[in-house]
This record gives C-alpha cells, structure tokens and sequence, in this order.
C-alpha cells in the first residue's frame, strides 16, 4: 500500500454518555421496573457537521453481559446506542476504519455514568436525580495516511 510520507491528518472526536433518570422522561409500559436511568453512548463530531461517517466505517459498543445482544455494531452515523437500565459499567468501544485505510482498529474504554457523585456532591448525601454527561474530547491522528485514506480524510 502507498503511504502519504511526512504527513499526519488529525480528526477530532468527542465520546462518551448522556444519561437521565426516567422519571424525567416517559418510561416505556416494556421498561422493566428496575431499570432507573435512560443512556445514549456516543462516538461523534465536536463540530456536529459530517458526523464522522466519511471515514469511520463502523462503531462497536460492548455493552455488560446484562444486556441482550451485549455488542451492538453501528454500520453508520449516528454511532450511538440508547438504552434503558440500572447500572454503570466499561463500555469497549471500537473504532473501525475501511480496508484501504490499512488503519488498526481505534479501542477506548468509556466508564457509562448514570449517577451525579462529583464536584458540588455533599459527601454523604444522595444527590438529587438529574441528567449527567460524561464526554471526552480526543484526536484521531493518522500518521502517514494510505493514499485511499488520504483522499477520504481531506474530503470535508
Ligand atoms: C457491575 N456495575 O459491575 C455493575 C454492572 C450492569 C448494569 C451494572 C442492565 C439492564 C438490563 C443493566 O443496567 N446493567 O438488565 O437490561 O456488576
């Protein structure tokens, strides 16, 4: 494969989790009972423009065994998965780019956060239910890019 030399094309990216309790949403009649939060996890644009679909083949999140279908594969953008339940865990997330990227595939590890413990908490005291984020910023660099992957990165 012929490689750009010298040259390093750098994307950014934001991940990580939205989540809120569902009592400030409608809970589903299915919704199972112990289920306490709704939670979006996310791998996307800071710009919010292109949604990183132009080069990102594909995106899988693997979810706890808790979870039905526990590796969800999202072949295109949005790469996000909404579900409902109890718990916060390590979420793997697996950034995978075409073939003639000739790229590894991009591991990171998001811890899903549900709950408001943080700065402002008074330590024992059970803050009040309320939306939480937990969102990295992070740059892809590709270091001497493939010429396919080249073309596709400086497209946008
Ligand atoms: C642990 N932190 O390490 C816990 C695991 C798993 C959360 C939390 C599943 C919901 C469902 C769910 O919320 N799992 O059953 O669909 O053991």
């Amino acid at each position: 494969v012929k490689r750009v030399k010298s040259v390093s094309v750098t994307r950014p990216i934001m991940y990580g989790n939205v989540a809120v309790p569902l009592e400030a949403v409608d809970r589903k009649k299915d919704t199972p009972e112990d289920h306490t939060h709704k939670w979006t996890v996310f791998v996307r644009d800071p710009a919010g423009k292109d949604d990183l679909g132009y080069f990102i083949k594909k995106v899988s999140f693997k979810l706890h065994d808790t979870y039905a279908n526990s590796l969800r594969t999202i072949e295109k953008p949005p790469f996000e998965v909404t579900e409902t339940g109890w718990g916060e865990f390590e979420i793997t997330i697996r950034i995978v780019f075409a073939q003639a990227a000739a790229e590894k595939t991009i591991v990171l590890y998001h811890h899903l956060k549900l709950h408001p413990f943080g700065p402002g908490v008074v330590p024992g005291e059970t803050p009040k239910p309320q939306p939480v984020e937990s969102i990295l910023y992070d740059e892809l660099v590709f270091c001497e890019p493939t010429e396919a992957m080249f073309q596709i990165l400086t497209s946008r």
